[in-house]
């Protein structure tokens, strides 16, 4: 169990408690099946894109040179205001222009689910779907970047999938909590995230006491390396250098987890957005303030 305290200014935080994600060298279809997915278990693969194009050719550089003058839209992590959607995109610019402004230091904006299929098609010949035992959905194969010291708020994947985060660039962190843990997580209603406020690296438990009772998993991506995040899995990611990340993504088949996507989809995400809309920053602050005081409650004792 990792467990080491953080001082920022004159507090010490404490840690939430985490252990490592298991890594392995490489996982045959079968002893994923049997030792991951079935119990929804994270695991780093170190060699899954061991003979992949992409591990060789996948940098900065290269997505520039191929693909750079392709207009983006990017995302900051700003939270939701007034009748904007923290998902709403903060800009748009040409590929290259925004990876230059990373290599200078920006460390806000995020290439976020950018659809490498739909839009740099030859990108798709330098990775394959892995064997083992998920059916991909592979017209999603989805490109995300950051730039050091980025960070992507805690949050849940609104389609149960399972996913296969597969790394390129600099170090990445990725923290993560199992769905069982969400009454700790201080989940905002109507939403896939956790409470913009609350800070994962440096725990304010005066304020959010429910995260003392976290236990979470971390794990700590170079290049090369695919981590299997499972359907409904908390997780925030900060890039500790500059990199690229493409997810690989198979939709549930369990009926729950389908059923749940499919109320996301159609209800949960059309109601938010009119509600924001017709509501404003009020329809944000109730639902800010139901997060602290629902989570508190599931506190024990
Ligand atoms: O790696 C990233 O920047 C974001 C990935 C992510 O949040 C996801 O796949 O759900």
């Amino acid at each position: 169990m990792i467990f080491q305290n953080a001082i920022v200014g004159n507090k010490t935080y404490e840690m939430i408690k985490q252990s490592s994600v298991e890594r392995v060298d490489y996982l045959a279809k079968e002893g994923f099946i049997s030792n991951y997915k079935r119990f929804e278990k994270p695991v780093v693969i170190e060699k899954l894109t061991e003979f992949w194009p992409a591990r060789e050719k996948w940098s900065i550089d290269y997505i520039k040179d191929v693909a750079g003058h392709n207009m983006v839209s990017l995302y900051d992590s700003k939270p939701s205001t007034d009748y904007r959607h923290q998902y709403d995109p903060a800009a748009t610019m040409a590929l290259k222009s925004y990876f230059e402004m990373l290599e200078q230091g920006e460390n806000d904006l995020r290439l976020f689910f950018y659809n490498i299929l739909a839009e740099v098609p030859e990108l798709v010949e330098d990775f394959s779907y892995p064997d083992i035992g998920l059916s991909f959905f592979k017209k999603l194969p989805v490109l995300f970047a950051g730039g050091k010291g980025a960070k992507v708020q805690m949050h849940f994947d609104i389609d149960y999938a399972d996913i296969f985060l597969c790394h390129f660039g600099g170090k990445k962190r990725v923290l993560l909590f199992p769905p069982e843990q969400t009454q700790y997580m201080y989940h905002v209603p109507f939403s896939f995230s956790s409470l913009f406020s609350v800070d994962y690296d440096n725990p304010d438990y005066e304020k959010y006491p429910a995260l003392q009772y976290l236990r979470g998993e971390v794990a700590e991506l170079n290049h090369g390396d695919v981590l299997y995040i499972p359907p409904g899995y908390w997780h925030y990611i900060v890039y500790e250098e500059i990199g690229l990340s493409m997810a690989l993504r198979a939709f549930p088949r369990k009926p729950v987890n389908f059923f749940k996507m499919m109320k996301n989809l159609i209800f949960i995400r059309t109601f938010e957005g009119l509600m924001r809309r017709f509501v404003g920053q009020a329809w944000n602050d109730r639902n800010a303030r139901l997060a602290v005081s629902n989570t508190n409650k599931n506190c024990p004792g």
